[in-house]
């Protein structure tokens, strides 16, 4: 099941290249005050839960542990707030490798806090989320970031207005990048490919599908799904690519159903879930399904650069010696610089491994508390395979 391709891009190495581009998570952080319990508890009932723990949580903070692990150089980028439990949240993103250095501060006001009850019975999570008004991240913020530092740019649908004018700061700069290319400026720019957007539809929000023109790749929830009446993948991917008329790579995940996917030229893909001998904790699965996948398309996007390079450089040291056919390579040479700017290297063969990546990934995180020993436990499993 595992091919050669598959053991490549996912390796066993969790280092990370120190001149690596990065892949940035655009949205919340937050803290999750988990309690397990033997079962759902009763209205205006009193037990005793059997674990209780702080943790980082917020879908784009959990989407950079994940890719973290798996070996993605990453960085968050949310608003902060200025208090008590800053150093809680610093500290555990330093634990986990992943930059936060481009985060606004906001002074007094309180850090957005989820309560959250996992039942031991029925494996279910229930979240009760408390955001005092932190403000969201505005463009502003945005443009402070270096673009060039970025391979690939995740964004939780939240905000609408300000994730679009990011998106767009993101598309100008793509566009600025091809420009170059095309002037043949090969020194300072052709290593340099545009950066992948991708966004998870998180919100129940209709609105939020306005965002599709913008992105490359979409993850629509579960949530989302069922809050437009979709109660299937299938039914979602094509209503949503519909309704949305977008030329994006789709996806959708749905807990013990697994996840399916649609290619731009409507391939539909799909993988079942791999539960664990014991579903123990679900909370962020949704995230860990996104990580792995936008670590694993990551990784085929650089090498299909890497070979695409290659093969220019041959073509350049043939170029020496045959003046003629030069004119010829140099348009083959535009004509691959512009594919790549686009999905081109999402092939059906790569979006299936993708998506039975994740599943994998996310299957086993379900098995776990929290993400402490995912990278081990996934290193064994690749192990195994090998
Ligand atoms: N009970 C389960 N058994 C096996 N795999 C699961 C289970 N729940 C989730 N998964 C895996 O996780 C992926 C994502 O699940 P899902 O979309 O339901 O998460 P979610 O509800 O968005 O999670 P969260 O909102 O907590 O991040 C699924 O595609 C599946 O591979
Ligand atoms: C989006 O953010 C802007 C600016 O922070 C705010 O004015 C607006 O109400 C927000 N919209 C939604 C739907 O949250
Ligand atoms: C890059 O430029 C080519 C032509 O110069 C154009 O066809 C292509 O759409 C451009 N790509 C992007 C992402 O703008
Ligand atoms: C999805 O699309 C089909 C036809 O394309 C339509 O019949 C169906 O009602 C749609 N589902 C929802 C929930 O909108
Ligand atoms: C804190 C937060 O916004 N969590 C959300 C993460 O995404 C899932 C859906 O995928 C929501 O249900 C959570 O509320």
């Amino acid at each position: 099941m595992i091919s050669s391709f598959y053991k490549k891009i996912v390796g066993t190495s969790s280092t990370v290249e120190s001149n690596q581009q990065k892949i940035l998570c655009v949205g919340l952080t937050c803290l999750d005050i988990v309690q397990t319990c033997k079962q759902y508890p009763a209205e205006d009932s009193d037990q005793r839960s059997v674990d209780c723990r702080w943790q980082r949580g917020g879908n784009a903070s959990n989407t950079c542990t994940v890719l973290s692990q798996l070996g993605s150089s990453c960085e968050f980028f949310g608003t902060l707030s200025a208090e008590e439990h800053l150093s809680f949240l610093q500290n555990d993103m330093q634990n986990y490798n992943i930059d936060y250095s481009h985060c606004p501060m906001i002074e007094n006001i309180g850090c957005p806090t989820s309560t959250v009850i996992l039942s031991l019975r029925s494996g279910s999570r229930t979240i009760l989320h408390h955001n005092p008004n932190l403000p969201e991240l505005t463009l502003k913020n945005f443009e402070q970031l270096h673009l060039e530092d970025y391979s690939w740019i995740h964004f939780e649908g939240r905000n609408l207005t300000e994730v679009l004018s990011m998106m767009q700061c993101v598309e100008n700069y793509n566009n600025m990048l091809n420009y170059s290319q095309d002037t043949n400026n090969k020194e300072t720019k052709s290593s340099q490919a545009s950066i992948t957007i991708s966004v998870e539809l998180e919100r129940p929000r209709q609105e939020l599908l306005d965002l599709l023109p913008y992105v490359d790749v979409a993850f629509i929830s579960k949530d989302f799904a069922q809050s437009r009446g979709y109660d299937s993948m299938s039914e979602t991917l094509k209503n949503i690519s519909e309704d949305a008329k977008s030329g994006a790579t789709l996806i959708c995940a749905w807990a013990d159903r697994g996840a399916m996917a649609r290619t731009p030229d409507n391939i539909i893909v799909q993988s079942p879930a791999f539960p664990p001998q014991k579903v123990v904790d679900t909370l962020g699965a949704g995230d860990t399904f996104n990580a792995a996948v936008i670590h694993f398309l990551n990784k085929a996007k650089l090498e299909f650069i890497r070979r695409r390079k290659l093969k220019s450089c041959e073509m350049n040291s043939a170029l020496q010696k045959d003046v003629e056919i030069k004119r010829n390579i140099k348009m083959n040479y535009n004509i691959e610089s512009s594919e790549c700017s686009h999905t081109e290297f999402i092939t059906q063969n790569v979006l299936q491994a993708a998506v039975s990546f994740a599943c994998q990934v996310a299957g086993a995180k379900v098995g776990l508390r929290g993400y402490n020993k995912l990278d081990e436990i996934f290193k064994d499993a690749c192990q195994k395979v090998n």
